[in-house]
């Protein structure tokens, strides 16, 4: 297991993501991450870890990130998370198509992913490092650090319907598509 794949635990049978206050309960336990070691590899459909290209010289790093190019897809919108309040949450939604990488470029946070099926939680801590999220996933944010900026690229515009907000209305919707 990667040393930032901190969890993975079965999704519950019904919902326990009532808002982002249960985001770390539910779980029957942890089981084995099944996809090895490797940073690249699958945490759940849509979600890895990806390594970024640092140029680096004497004055510093620099990341460099091109719409199709570092990304599988063109890059239609960037926002940023930060000043996040002390022991808030974040996220508790997931989307039905919209695909994304985050980079936490300065500081560190928590992404709990599930697909319903599996939760994974990763610790973002690297700005030489990003995370793809997949569309039917629903993700959690927590344990911000103080002078955490999370940054996100997006294949689409804001578009409030594309988000599920309700944990038992995102299983049933993965369960339909099964
Ligand atoms: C996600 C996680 C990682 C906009 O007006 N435009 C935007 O592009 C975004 C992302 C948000 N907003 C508005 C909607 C809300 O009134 O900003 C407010 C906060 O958004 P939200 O509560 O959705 O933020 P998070 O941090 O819970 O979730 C965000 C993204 O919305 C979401 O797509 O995957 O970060």
């Amino acid at each position: 297991m990667h040393p930032h794949v901190e969890a993975n635990g079965r999704a519950p049978q019904s919902a326990v993501a009532d808002g982002c206050e249960s985001a770390a309960g539910g779980y029957d336990g942890p089981i084995p991450f099944q996809s090895g070691s490797n940073v690249t590899d699958d945490l759940l459909p849509g979600c890895r870890l990806v390594p970024l290209t640092v140029r680096g010289d004497a004055r510093g790093s620099l990341v460099a990130i091109e719409g199709g190019r570092d990304l599988p897809f063109a890059i239609a919108r960037v926002y940023y998370v930060f000043g996040t309040t002390a022991g808030v949450d974040r996220g508790c939604h997931a989307h039905h198509k919209l695909h994304q990488l985050a980079i936490a470029v300065a500081g560190s946070c928590t992404m709990l992913l599930d697909d319903g099926r599996q939760r994974v939680s990763v610790r973002l801590d690297d700005p030489a490092r990003g995370l793809t999220m997949g569309p039917m996933i629903w993700r959690e944010m927590t344990d911000f650090s103080p002078d955490c900026v999370l940054l996100v690229l997006a294949d689409a515009v804001y578009d409030e319907a594309d988000y599920m907000r309700d944990y038992d209305g995102f299983l049933a919707t993965v369960a339909a598509s099964r």
